[in-house]
C-alpha cells in the first residue's frame, strides 16, 4: 500500500513503512532496428525530453553523445525548477521552449499520448513526431536502444557500451547499483522512518565500498573499456556531494573521500559526453527548489567547492 506525503500527485510516494516506492513506469514501447515494435529508428524521427538535473534522464544525453546521435535523435532540456504542475519548457540558461509541439508544460506529452494517464509526467521521455506520441519513459530501454537498435546511426567507431559477451556481468552490476545507490539515494532522502533511512543509508554505504573495491583492482565497473555500467554509476556519482550528501542525508562519507571511487569519477568526467552534460547548476537549483517536504525554505546552498579536474593515478580514458 502506498501513501503521499503530501496532497500533491507530485510529492515522493512512501509506503506504510515509510520507505520510498518508486513508481513503475507506464509508457514502455520500445524503438527497435527492423521496425517490428512499430517504433522504427530511423534518424529525424524522434526527440527526446530530459532534465540535467535528473540523474535517470542524464544517462540518455550521455549515451546519446557517445554514441554521436547528436543529430539522430533531436534533444531539448526542461526547467530544473519542477512546480505542482510538473516539468515545464521555458527559456533560460540550458533549457529552453519546447521546440517540437510547443508545449508549456511535459504534462500535455503525456496525454497527449493518452488522455486518461494518471501517472507521474517523467523526464527522460522519447517523443516520436510520426506518431504524434511518447513511445517511452522507461529510462533503461532508452539508453539500451540507443546502443543496440541506432547502431546504423552511431558515429564512425563508437563505443561498444553494453558488450554481448559482457552482458551478464553489466546487468548485475547495474541491478545491485541500481538498488542499493543509484533509487538508493532516493530511499535515504525521502524516507519518512528512521528506521527507512537508516536501512538504505546502511545499504548505500556498504554498496559503495563494494565499488571502491572494485574500483581498486579495474579501471571501469565491468571489462576494460567504458560501459552502461559506467555510465549509470555516474550520474549518480556526480550528484554525490553537491546533493545526495547534504539535502538526502546521505552524509557518511563524501564522494571525495573514497580514493578509487574519486580518481573514477574524476576521469570519466573529462571524457567527452560525461563531464560536459553535467550542469550542477540545474542539479542544485532542482532538487533544493522542488522538494519542499525536505527543504521547505528553497535555498540553494553555495557549496561544495569540488575540483573536477583530472587526478594524478594513470586512468585516463582511451
Ligand atoms: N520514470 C522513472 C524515473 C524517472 C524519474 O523519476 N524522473 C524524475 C526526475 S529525476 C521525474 O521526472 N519526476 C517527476 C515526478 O515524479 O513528478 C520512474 O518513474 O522511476
Amino acid at each position: 500500500m502506498t501513501t503521499s506525503t503530501s496532497v500533491s500527485q507530485f510529492a515522493a510516494k512512501t509506503n506504510v513503512d515509510g520507505a520510498f516506492v518508486r513508481q513503475a513506469y507506464t509508457i514502455r514501447d520500445r524503438i527497435t532496428a527492423d521496425g517490428s515494435s512499430g517504433f522504427p529508428a530511423e534518424p529525424g524521427r524522434y526527440h527526446l525530453y530530459v532534465s540535467l538535473a535528473c540523474p535517470w534522464a542524464h544517462r540518455s544525453v550521455i549515451v546519446r553523445r557517445l554514441l554521436g546521435l547528436e543529430d539522430v535523435v533531436s534533444m531539448s532540456v526542461v526547467d530544473p525548477i519542477r512546480d505542482e504542475r510538473g516539468w515545464a519548457f521555458r527559456d533560460g540558461p540550458g533549457y529552453s521552449i519546447d521546440p517540437v509541439n510547443g508545449f508549456h508544460f511535459l504534462s500535455e506529452a503525456y496525454l497527449a499520448t493518452d488522455p486518461d494517464y494518471t501517472g507521474r509526467y517523467t523526464v527522460p521521455c522519447i517523443w516520436d513526431r510520426v506518431g504524434n506520441r511518447l513511445v517511452t519513459n522507461n529510462y533503461p530501454d532508452i539508453t539500451i536502444d540507443f546502443e543496440t537498435q541506432f547502431t546504423a546511426y552511431q558515429r564512425t567507431d563508437p563505443p561498444d557500451l553494453y558488450p554481448i559477451e559482457l552482458r551478464d556481468e553489466i546487468d548485475f552490476v547495474n541491478a545491485v547499483v541500481y538498488e542499493d545507490v543509484n533509487n538508493g539515494v532516493y530511499k535515504a532522502g525521502f524516507a519518512t522512518t528512521q528506521q527507512s533511512y537508516e536501512e538504505a543509508f546502511d545499504a548505500l554505504f556498504v554498496r559503495l565500498d563494494w565499488l571502491e573495491e572494485r574500483l581498486s583492482r579495474q579501471r571501469f565497473l565491468v571489462g576494460d573499456e567504458v560501459t552502461e555500467a559506467d555510465v549509470r554509476l555516474f550520474t549518480t556519482l556526480a550528484r554525490f556531494d553537491a546533493v545526495y550528501y547534504g539535502h538526502f542525508k546521505c552524509n557518511l562519507r563524501r564522494l571525495v573521500d573514497y580514493p578509487n571511487l574519486w580518481a573514477y569519477a574524476r576521469d570519466l568526467y573529462q571524457h567527452l559526453g560525461f563531464g560536459d552534460t553535467v550542469s550542477f547548476d540545474h542539479i542544485k537549483r532542482h532538487y533544493y527548489c522542488t522538494h519542499g517536504q525536505i527543504n521547505p525554505t528553497r535555498i540553494v546552498p553555495k557549496g561544495p567547492a569540488i575540483d573536477w579536474s583530472p587526478g594524478p593515478q594513470p586512468r585516463s580514458l582511451s
